[in-house]
């Protein structure tokens, strides 16, 4: 299986992280971002948006940093991360719609702005990561895990750009339980860091 990867992307990183924990094999394929790659006519071809995470599988193409752990969890049968109860994968997938989302919008968001100075409404981004931090803060103090008793798909999907968040001006000191979790989350067998996740 091929990625389609940026090192410094916290999408690619969801896939690459839940790899390393289940020992899935993956043949890395870095994209030149700088130089535009992923907006080439070879690229388009094979994911139109113009985006990474891209994960070939045989010929088969899926994109969406989201869709592909649900892939991969469903492929491999890896039933702990993707429940497959009515009710818990509901939940994991309301995490991901909030991965998505509001986490896109707003710790990712303020990210792309500090870091690699794309134009936007940073301040719009900022008071969105805090919202985000300030809901996972109070979910956690309530629970162990995203939904469950163990790590799913929820917690790698959320987990990259929280962690990210101080590279788009956001401390997460505010947040103990955020904090917490996110120091769990290096403790899980088979853990792999990005550059800016110490
Ligand atoms: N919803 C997608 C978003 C993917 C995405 O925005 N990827 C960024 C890199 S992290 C990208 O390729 N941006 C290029 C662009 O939007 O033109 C996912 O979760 O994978």
């Amino acid at each position: 299986m091929k990625l389609y990867d940026l090192e410094l992307s916290g999408n690619c990183y969801k896939v690459r992280l839940f790899c390393a924990l289940n020992q899935i094999p993956l043949e890395i394929c870095p994209v030149d971002y700088l130089a535009g790659e992923h907006k080439s006519t070879a690229y388009l071809a094979l994911n139109p948006l113009g985006e990474i995470p891209l994960l070939a599988d045989d010929g088969f193409l899926i994109r969406d940093s989201q869709a592909i752990l649900i892939y991969l969890a469903q492929k491999y049968q890896l039933i702990q991360w993707w429940p497959q109860d009515p009710k818990h994968q509901g939940l994991v997938s309301q995490w991901l719609s909030f991965a998505a989302n509001d986490i896109a919008r707003g710790p990712n968001d303020a990210r792309l702005h500090d870091l690699f100075g794309i134009e936007l409404d940073v301040a719009s981004a900022r008071h969105k990561a805090r919202s985000c931090a300030k809901i996972l803060d109070e979910h956690l103090h309530m629970h162990h895990w995203l939904v469950g008793d163990t790590p799913t798909l929820a917690d790698i999907a959320c987990y990259p750009y929280m962690a990210l968040m101080h590279q788009g001006g956001v401390r997460g000191e505010a947040y103990p339980h955020l904090t917490r979790w996110m120091n769990e989350m290096k403790h899980l067998d088979g853990f792999i860091t990005m550059p800016g996740i110490e």
